[in-house]
């Protein structure tokens, strides 16, 4: 932190312009993730910090106190006139942060978005996401599975409208979930990313849909409000209920029944090609515009031999 503002304060005399970071800031990188002390993009800084660290750079973060566009905007804003030689960014909505993302590549810095993406694909060097389509396909998959055969309706618990990422994990989902036809979808539920907003979703398809006989929740924060609106209905392990993540309350859930499954992602790997990606746009080496990164599916039988994929609360 003594360092950052050292820098901000040796640039206080650099004006915007296109000539990009100030030759103090050349080595500077910074990553905006979509929101404050989440495990997901703990791990992501995590992987971000010690590549940064292995290549010579330093990178600080920025994170908004909320998962909301507005929030998010603040903190790109605040990059201000003396902004890093490149930004990773998660943006949280795929449209709203077009324009102060935009706001910042015109003033040279390069752009690398990790794990959500803009719709305008102009604007990043490089985007390293998982395959989420493919991602939602698996949980369908997984869910039929756990099904056996049993006839019934399913739940699927989305964040926000405009989250790259869990609208195509729901998306993915829905499509493959037509190859079952013993389970229908009673649709996708929007949560705002609130835990306490998708336990009531739950608590509500509970009631209005007495054969509910699985959930897909496409991200952490819908996963443990899933959980908890099972618990408060008594229906732990009755409906099937599918994660995606795995924070360490997903874990311990997946542990005492109240997951079935969870998918996986690899936030750490996310962040290293990130920086990765950064420092080869800075360096005029060659970059990959999409990578993509791998998934994997937990179920209590194997979580053992997979626990170097549970996120992280630090380094
Ligand atoms: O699932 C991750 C991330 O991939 C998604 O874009 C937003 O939600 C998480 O951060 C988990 O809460």
């Amino acid at each position: 932190a003594a360092t950052a503002v050292l820098l901000a304060a040796c640039g206080s005399g650099q004006v915007g312009g296109s000539g990009g970071a100030a030759p103090e800031n050349s080595k500077r990188l910074t990553l905006i993730p979509g929101v404050q002390a989440e495990p997901f993009y703990i791990s992501m800084q995590c992987g971000a910090q010690a590549e940064a660290q292995k290549l010579g750079y330093t990178l600080d973060t920025s994170a908004p106190q909320k998962f909301e566009a507005a929030l998010q905007t603040e903190k790109v804003n605040a990059l201000g006139s003396n902004p890093p030689a490149a930004l990773l960014i998660a943006p949280t909505d795929d449209t709203a942060m077009l324009a102060p993302i935009q706001q910042v590549a015109s003033r040279g810095v390069k752009i690398v978005e990790v794990d959500t993406a803009l719709k305008d694909t102009s604007v990043a060097q490089s985007s390293i996401s998982s395959d989420n389509t493919a991602g939602g396909q698996l949980a369908a998959d997984t869910l039929a599975q756990l099904a056996g055969g049993k006839t019934g309706s399913v739940l699927v618990l989305d964040t926000i409208a405009g989250t790259s990422t869990t609208n195509a994990r729901a998306a993915g989902f829905e499509e493959q979930l037509k190859k079952y036809p013993n389970l229908k979808s009673v649709g996708i539920q929007f949560t705002q990313n609130e835990p306490e907003q998708a336990a009531s979703k739950v608590t509500a398809a509970l009631a209005s849909t007495p054969d509910l006989v699985g959930i897909f929740a496409t991200n952490l924060n819908t996963g443990e409000g899933a959980a908890t609106g099972l618990r408060n209905a008594g229906k732990v392990g009755q409906v099937q209920l599918v994660g995606f993540d795995a924070s360490p309350s997903e874990v311990e859930g997946l542990r005492n029944g109240e997951y079935q499954a969870l998918i996986a992602q690899d936030p750490a790997m996310i962040g290293q090609q990130g920086v990765q990606q950064a420092v080869a746009a800075l360096e005029g080496k060659p970059v990959t515009r999409n990578l993509t990164a791998p998934l994997h599916s937990i179920t209590k039988a194997n979580m053992d031999a997979n626990s170097q994929y549970f996120y992280k609360q630090s380094c």
